[in-house]
Formats: structure tokens, C-alpha cells, sequence
């Protein structure tokens, strides 16, 4: 399963890479995919994962959660 987060505020790799880090941390993702320029992470979950999970991980990192798709 693969869910598209919208995140607004990051820049660079450095963001990306933030965000990367807090999201796998999540239980149920096995990876993120995040992309600065598109301001996505493309996550693969092995479980249905909390919309509410994704917006505290993304905030952690500290960036603006938009939605999940
Ligand atoms: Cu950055």
C-alpha cells in the first residue's frame, strides 16, 4: 500500500531528509520517498497507518502537513 503526503515548507535535501527520518519512524511505514521540489513523500506501508500519525511526523520534522492521498 502507498499513500502520497503533501508537505509544504521544505527546501532542500536537508528537509527531505528530516522528513524521511521522522516518517520511517512511523509504525506501519517501511519506507518514505520524499521530494523537496514536489513538496510529496511517497510512503509504503506495510499497515493502514492514522492520517494523524503522518501530520505529528511531518510537524516533528518541522514542516507543514497538507493532506494525505
Ligand atoms: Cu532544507
Amino acid at each position: 500500500m502507498q499513500k502520497t503526503i503533501k508537505i509544504e515548507g521544505m527546501s532542500c535535501r536537508h528537509c527531505e531528509n528530516h522528513v524521511k527520518k521522522e516518517l520511517e519512524a512511523v509504525c506501519g511505514v517501511t519506507s518514505a520517498n520524499v521530494s523537496a521540489d514536489k513538496g510529496t513523500a511517497v510512503v509504503e506501508l506495510a499497515h493502514e497507518v492514522d492520517e494523524v500519525k503522518f501530520k505529528a511526523a511531518v510537524e516533528e520534522a518541522g514542516y507543514e502537513f497538507v493532506e494525505v492521498k
